[in-house]
């Protein structure tokens, strides 16, 4: 069953459109973009809330950025596989993926040569959904299950992350 952050926090944008911004410094291709672009659309699909990306990365609500190691939040990421990324609750906003890991845009992770590639559709699909306010579901199906088997790729929401995500908005 799908869970919410203590104090249940949600974003409450006037006009329902949450923006998004990347890390300049990072050059993310437009193919990386575009896997963190389908992700909100999941999300949007199933809510009344829109995502718009943004060049403006301090006006933003939700600030997307790859770092390695110790990146200043207390938080440090571990090299190859360990924890992908972290996202915080609402109103906060950032997402966080570890610069270190194989991740795969494009194609199929499955068939990938690295035994420690990560699908980064899957990984942001999991984070949005906490940057939306959602904990942890105890449904294996759902995207919001704490555990993901690697090289594999989950993108899908369940019935159970649209019933918790839809009691926020
Ligand atoms: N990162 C953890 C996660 O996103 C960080 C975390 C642990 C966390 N507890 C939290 C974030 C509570 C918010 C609230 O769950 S991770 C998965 C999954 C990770 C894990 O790198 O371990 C996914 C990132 F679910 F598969 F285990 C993405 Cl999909
Ligand atoms: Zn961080
Ligand atoms: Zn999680």
């Amino acid at each position: 069953h799908f869970s919410f952050f203590p104090g249940r926090p949600r974003w409450t944008p006037s006009n329902r459109q949450l923006t998004y911004a990347f890390l300049p410094a990072n050059q993310l291709t437009a193919t990386v973009k575009s896997v963190f672009s389908r992700a909100f659309d999941r999300w949007s699909a199933v809510t009344p809330l829109t995502f718009k990306e943004t060049d403006s990365f301090y006006g933003a609500d939700i600030t997307i950025g790859f770092f390695a190691g110790d990146h200043g939040d207390g938080e440090p990421f571990d090299g190859v596989l360990g924890t992908l990324a972290h996202a915080f609750s609402p109103p906060n906003g950032r997402f966080h993926l570890d610069g270190d890991e194989n991740w795969v845009a494009e194609g199929d992770v499955s068939t990938s040569s690295l035994s420690s590639a990560v699908d980064l559709e899957s990984v942001a699909v999991h984070e949005i959904g906490h940057l939306l306010g959602l904990g942890h579901s105890s449904v294996e199906e759902s995207i919001m299950y704490p555990t993901i088997s690697s090289r594999r790729k989950k993108v899908d929401l369940a019935s159970d992350d649209i019933e918790g995500v839809q009691m926020l908005y």
